[in-house]
């Protein structure tokens, strides 16, 4: 079938297309990143872009140093280890090693001379402050929403100190701990004043709702989250579906606060990996089927891990308004994967989702992850108000402006609003 369009008039608005892509303010709604108070927390440079789980699991297919000798290298052995192994005896190809070399690039090192020491001593002679800056500069990322664990020795002390925010940082109560583990969590809880029992009751779940209110204020939480196992059941007779059910959703309908759910992942699969040893399985989305039709006055916020899920993933949110989807998670947050999840939640859904997070560990990485994520996603939309034009229909660039802004986070301000 011929174009509708003649090639010179499809070009200019390709190309504008991908102009508000590349240049449309982003909110990145989940990282591991942090508010540069939290000090080394805040993970940056070299080294640490090096040593990223998603590398350490892939550097392992490829040298033969034991998990023990591994372990007990310093970073920058391990770093050197990675990047000889990564980088130079095979080439960088897959997404995270790429993703190293775009962000150099960006910050207009010259990759093609392989000098590690020569990046390392790039990287020293900058400030933290100067770098968070830049980084964000380059994704285009306006605003940077962390995983914020109350049960985390090292942060949890910071919060109670109390600190002036850092404008450009929002927080995510994060509470897999309180859900996946309470026996272990109950008796923490309790020493932080909360008069908790191992087997909950209805005084417990109270004061369960007493902690999340006192740490949801505390870090003006955005919404609170739970990363799940593939075989996770809700309704069910569980501690964890008890506490969800009499605890963290009254808690979240009362402050108008998203849950978010991140099925599909299997900890540990090999623990000798630590970090990187966790994988993927398919998951029951009845539970979170279950979970928008019981709950309509809750919002749920959700992501999968497995492939296999996202079609079923999509097909919920078209069902349940109260269910806002977002990101390509983890092992789906490839090039390839990112095209197929993000096209077919476009054709089901249009622009009422999220289609990306970065999950950045690494400040630097927010560089190469939303420059990677904004060319697929801009090629789609290319594609999709280029068939529009076929009709007939046009879309001006003020419109484009506006769907793309929903889809780099107004969608989900506004979900988190209602
Ligand atoms: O993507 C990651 O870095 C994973 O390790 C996890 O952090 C995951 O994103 C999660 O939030 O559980
Ligand atoms: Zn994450």
């Amino acid at each position: 079938m011929k174009s509708i369009l003649s090639e010179a008039s499809r070009v200019p608005f390709a190309a504008q297309v991908e102009e508000i892509v590349a240049s449309t303010p982003i909110y990145d709604i989940h990282t591991h990143l942090y508010e540069p108070v939290f000090g080394e927390l805040l993970l940056w440079g070299i080294d640490d872009l090096l040593i990223y789980h998603y590398l350490v699991a892939e550097s392992f297919r490829l040298h033969d140093v034991s998990y023990d000798k591994f372990w007990s290298l310093s970073k920058t052995e391990q770093a050197d280890l990675i990047w000889n192994t990564l980088f130079i005896e095979h080439s960088p190809i897959s997404e995270a090693c790429r993703g190293v070399l775009t962000t150099l690039h960006a910050l207009g090192l010259d990759v093609k001379k392989r000098d590690l020491p020569a990046l390392r001593q790039w990287f020293a002679g900058r400030t933290v402050e100067q770098h968070i800056t830049q980084c964000m500069e380059l994704a285009g990322v306006r605003n940077i929403c962390m995983t914020n664990s109350p049960f985390d020795d090292l942060e949890r002390p910071v919060w109670e100190k109390g600190f002036h925010r850092d404008e450009r940082f929002t927080a995510a109560l994060r509470i897999d701990p309180l859900i996946l583990n309470w026996p272990e969590t109950a008796p923490k809880l309790a020493q932080w004043g909360y008069s908790v029992e191992v087997n909950p009751g209805s005084k417990t779940y109270s004061e369960i709702r007493r902690f999340l209110a006192d740490w949801s204020k505390r870090i003006d939480a955005k919404y609170l989250m739970v990363s799940l196992p593939p075989d996770f059941a809700f309704p069910a007779n569980t501690v964890s579906a008890n506490l969800i059910e009499h605890a963290v959703l009254p808690h979240c309908r009362e402050h108008n606060l998203p849950f978010a759910l991140m099925p599909g992942v299997k900890r540990a699969v090999n623990p000798q990996l630590k970090l990187a040893g966790d994988g993927v399985g398919l998951s029951d989305l009845n539970t979170l089927q279950n979970l928008c039709a019981q709950f309509p006055q809750n919002k749920f916020l959700a992501t999968v891990l497995a492939r296999e899920n996202q079609h079923e993933l999509c097909i919920l949110a078209r069902k349940f308004r109260n269910l806002h989807i977002f990101g390509c998670w983890w092992f789906t947050n490839i090039p390839s994967l990112i095209d197929e999840i993000t096209r077919m939640r476009i054709e089901l859904l249009g622009p009422s989702f999220t289609p990306q997070h970065s999950d950045a560990r690494v400040l630097d990485q927010i560089v190469y992850k939303w420059q990677h994520s904004r060319r697929v996603i801009s090629n789609i939309l290319v594609e999709k108000y280029t068939e529009l034009g076929q009709t007939g229909w046009q879309t001006s660039p003020a419109e484009v402006e506006r769907d793309v802004k929903e889809l780099f986070g107004g969608a989900f301000e506004k979900f988190c609003r209602g």
